[in-house]
């Protein structure tokens, strides 16, 4: 396809989205008036979180202290009661990139001297941006980090009565026997033990908790990969969470380490025969909590180095950052999918693929559907800047 072509099929597409999603907007328009203005608006029904604690109830307010976020202060269904998404990775400066890259994604904009606000900056633990019906927060590094901010957030749906938000993990991982810069999809959380479980010592006694994710959401994100055009390949496959970086990961690079090289390329060959794809430090505490409150939810990686080649991470800054941004795409395309209910094409096996033509692959985004203009609403992570704060 020349470019000519590709830009006008975009602009087409971009066309028929923006109708559809007008004439949604016109339909929910006459309803309304149908129903006449002075209709009483139903009140909003309690959110789908499953399992609550029902101690919550006698909380008043609720403060959620590592988000710097309180019932009293903030009216939870007015700021976040439109959150279908919520996005979490490790860190504030990744989720700040992918709040602005997903805003553009989704075809909210900004004006110009508003970047976007962290919401939780007061608690100085964990970074939060909204971006319509997206939320997205850091989590910090291992189980125990990223359970608190489950717990918060998951507060935030049940207060702000969401229904049905979909969690998504974005990270990096440590690849196993796989080409550096794949994405890895995972289908089940391993723990270091390699038991598909979340630990929790509750009074002294350690209650295993099933790791599930949602096996449906991990095929339909693997549908929405195109490794033909993106130039990498996006793989279903088991993780093992680790509770540590180096001896928990058999790395020999650590500041201690009580094996031989020979028993870490005996460990590393024995679970990638297990199915094992990568490791990272997150999954079965993500996978358990989301799955426990009844929420739909995927952890989406990059591998960035292959841990039967190396244990150090040698690649270039430039690249790892290229890297970073995969999960994101796919993410991405998830969401735009489900909004304007397009960027259906699954090209994952398909023949009519030209994997061979080189240079006639268009970037994934060139084929990206169309997306729907809409101003940033009001409950938006939006805060003034001074000239020249950007
Ligand atoms: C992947 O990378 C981090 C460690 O460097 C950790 O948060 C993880 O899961
Ligand atoms: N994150 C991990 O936890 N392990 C790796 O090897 C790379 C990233």
């Amino acid at each position: 396809m020349s470019s000519c072509t590709s830009s006008l099929a975009k602009d087409v597409g971009e066309l028929k989205a923006m109708m559809k999603a007008q004439n949604k907007r016109i339909d929910t328009l006459i309803k309304h008036i149908k129903e006449g203005c002075e209709a009483k608006e139903e009140a909003p029904p309690e959110s789908t979180m499953s399992n609550m604690n029902p101690y919550i109830e006698c909380l008043n307010p609720d403060i959620l202290y590592h988000l710097a976020l309180s019932t009293d202060t903030t009216d939870f269904p007015k700021m976040f009661g439109d959150v279908r998404f919520v996005c979490m990775g490790g860190t504030a400066a990744r989720m700040l990139k992918f709040a602005n890259f997903i805003m553009k994604e989704i075809g909210l904009k900004m004006n110009s001297g508003v970047k976007l606000k962290d919401l939780a900056e007061d608690a100085n633990r964990y970074a939060l941006y909204k971006v319509g019906p997206v939320l997205c927060a850091s989590h910090g590094i291992g189980g125990p980090s990223i359970s608190i901010l489950l717990h918060e957030l998951i507060k935030i749906m049940h207060h702000a009565k969401c229904q049905n938000p979909v969690f998504f993990r974005m990270g990096t991982s440590g690849g196993i026997n796989i080409e550096p810069g794949s994405v890895v999809i995972t289908s089940e959380a391993l723990d270091g033990q390699l038991r598909p479980v979340h630990e929790v010592v509750v009074h002294t006694v350690p209650e295993l908790r099933p790791a599930k994710l949602d096996r449906e959401l991990a095929q339909e994100l693997k549908s929405l990969s195109d490794p033909c055009h993106d130039g990498y390949d996006t793989i279903i496959g088991k993780t093992l969470c680790a509770n540590d970086f180096y001896e928990g990961q058999s790395r020999l690079d650590g500041a201690f380490c009580s094996y031989t090289p020979e028993k870490k390329k005996a460990f590393l060959e024995q679970v990638a025969g297990q199915g094992v794809l990568n490791m990272e430090m997150e999954s079965t505490a993500f996978a358990a909590i989301t799955n426990q409150a009844g929420i739909r939810s995927a952890v989406v990686c990059v591998t960035i180095l292959d841990r039967l080649e190396s244990d150090q991470i040698t690649t270039p800054l430039e690249i790892l950052k290229e890297w970073d941004s995969r999960p994101q795409t796919l993410i991405a395309r998830y969401m735009q999918k489900v909004l304007f209910d397009i960027g259906d094409e699954d090209c994952s096996g398909s023949e009519s693929c030209d994997c061979a033509g080189g240079d006639q692959a268009q970037p994934a985004q060139e084929v990206q559907p169309a997306q729907q203009a809409q101003p940033l609403e009001q409950n938006q992570s939006i805060e003034q800047t001074e000239p020249g704060d950007e």
